[in-house]
């Protein structure tokens, strides 16, 4: 097998043309994106020798062969995803074979960033380990610039012109695209502000909106026996993991804690926790709730495991975390929940204080593959790429095969069979195979897994979910200073908070130090690096 596979891929191999070289690239163009979308708009459909021509359905090849794909397996250690009936429907379609070559999904990182910097690797298809944020891959010349192939890469061109945004973040320094990437859900599903709901109406009271109301409905929680147990005093208002805070509180205060970096209506870049003015107003409203109670003593030490033991004995009234828990982690350990929303922790509006709230969303780009410039068939290698992120792979990455693991109702709408149902079965299947292709992944497809309640809400709050920082290649210049000065940054940020919060740290008397102390550790050299890249990042997307 292994043998006829090699001899097939030479074969293949003879048949390619020579790429024009991508690792010194002509003059920057005046516009970023100028390259890639010379290369969509001039992009045909490539007739081969023998006549046959791919437009963007399987099979790819009339001549068979195989394609090699170093990637991760599953994060499900009893699931063995080269032989999941999705990802080889994906290679019987396609008219290829698959040559794996998977490693730990646990540790993908630490094998296959040595094996990358070395550059010994024979495989056509790579996935890497992250996003590349400094170009480190992409300057080894070890992946083609795609654009150069967009002939054979309809369904990739087509998704870029559709998605300006994804387009601009994909677009490396040099102007060209070298990865195709799955995508995550970024606006729904993330994490929101929860209250248990049956409390709130023994309060007599609605989901608080602005901060002061929301201070009035903790100190009710705190004084009065909400859980009905007779006793007043073991309530604890609200459960909050310590690296949600910023999630919570930071809008209000027109913060971005989230991302760090935050970019306002006129393109000027600031670092958000050193905003001497919104970011002490931040921390002071975290303190005064620290002396009062309410945000309690063991604030920096809670997790999630605690949170879902509180709940479960009805001990608390507010929580926040990943949406996904609101159904799957905390309302169905509540002691009375019934299944509807009257009985649920249910996610509400962010908190809004002199700055209108939001939620922060993440980067939608994730999974990055990209194709070997050392692999001899590099056109078959683009083509199966390209099929695999087709919106007809998608649409089995998502709900898997029909009959199968979903069935069609008769008004057209889907949903998940009694196998499909079952995660074990479904995750066997190869549901989201995100390890080995650039998988997207469907809120339709979430809806169907939470209760109906939960996907109400999750509807209803998408309008108040922004855009984190952009992804945003950065120079090898940039990364030097990044990698120099953020993580002590970071450090010294989380620190002081805690101290602040805590009131170790008064903010009367050591805020103006603390602000400081960012300066001397070069903050200012950072945010100027990053108000570079945003610019280059608006330059690409005004496009
Ligand atoms: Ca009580």
């Amino acid at each position: 097998m292994l043998a006829s596979a090699m001899v097939m891929s030479m074969m293949a191999g003879c048949g390619s043309s020579e790429p024009a070289a991508t690792t010194q690239p002509a003059a920057e163009p005046e516009n970023k994106t100028e390259q890639v979308d010379a290369a969509i708009e001039s992009a045909t459909t490539a007739v081969e020798e023998s006549g046959f021509s791919y437009t963007g359905e399987g099979p790819i090849t009339e001549d068979g062969g195989s394609i090699k794909i170093l990637a991760q397996t599953s994060n499900y250690s009893n699931v063995d995803i080269t032989k999941a009936p999705i990802v080889l429907k994906v290679f019987e379609e396609a008219g290829v074979e698959p040559n794996w070559q998977l490693l730990d999904y646990n540790s993908y990182e630490e094998a296959i960033t040595p094996m990358l910097s070395a550059g010994n690797i024979d495989a056509d298809i790579i996935k890497i380990p992250d996003n590349d944020p400094n170009q480190v891959w992409i300057k080894s010349g070890m992946f083609v610039a795609l654009d150069q192939y967009f002939d054979y890469m309809p369904n990739f061109t087509k998704w870029l012109s559709e998605n300006p945004v994804q387009k601009a973040e994909l677009t490396a320094e040099d102007g060209h695209i070298y990865y195709v990437a799955g995508v995550n859900v970024a606006h729904d599903y993330q994490p929101v502000l929860m209250y248990n709901q049956v409390w709130l109406d023994k309060a007599g009271k609605t989901a608080p909106e602005n901060l002061d109301d929301f201070v009035e409905l903790l100190r009710y929680f705190k004084e009065n026996d909400m859980n009905d147990n007779g006793d007043a005093s073991d309530e604890i208002p609200m459960s909050i993991m310590s690296e949600f805070l910023p999630y919570m509180f930071g809008p209000a205060f027109g913060l971005d804690l989230v991302s760090g970096f935050q970019a306002d209506e006129n393109g000027k870049v600031t670092y958000a926790a050193a905003d001497s003015e919104n970011y002490r107003k931040y921390l002071e409203f975290l303190n005064g709730l620290y002396k009062e109670g309410l945000l309690e003593v063991e604030f920096t030490s809670l997790d999630r495991d605690k949170v879902i033991e509180r709940i479960s004995n009805d001990l608390t009234g507010v929580a926040f975390d990943y949406s996904w828990a609101m159904s799957m982690m905390y309302s169905n350990v509540l002691p009375y929940y019934d299944g509807t929303a009257a009985t649920a922790f249910v996610g509400v509006k962010p908190l809004s204080g002199e700055h209108e709230g939001f939620y922060v969303g993440r980067n939608f780009l994730s999974g990055m593959f990209g194709v070997s410039s050392k692999s001899s068939q590099i056109e078959l290698a683009c083509k199966f790429l390209d099929y695999s992120m087709s919106e007809h792979c998608q649409d089995y990455y998502q709900w898997g095969i029909e009959g199968e693991s979903y069935v069609v109702n008769a008004d057209g709408s889907r949903e998940y069979t009694e196998q499909g149902k079952d995660n074990d079965w479904l995750q066997q299947f190869g549901i989201n195979p995100a390890f080995v292709f650039p998988a997207q992944q469907s809120v339709e497809a979430t809806d169907i897994l939470v209760a109906d309640w939960h996907a109400k809400i999750n509807a209803d709050q998408r309008q108040n979910v922004v855009d984190p920082w952009p992804m945003i290649y950065a120079t090898s210049d940039e990364s030097d200073t990044i990698n120099m000065y953020l993580e002590d940054i970071q450090t010294n940020v989380d620190e002081n908070a805690t101290a602040f919060i805590t009131g170790t740290k008064d903010i009367a008397t050591e805020f103006d130090g603390y602000i400081s102390g960012l300066e001397a550790l070069n903050l200012p050299e950072l945010v100027s690096i990053r108000q570079q890249q945003y610019d280059r990042y608006l330059k690409a997307l005004n496009n």
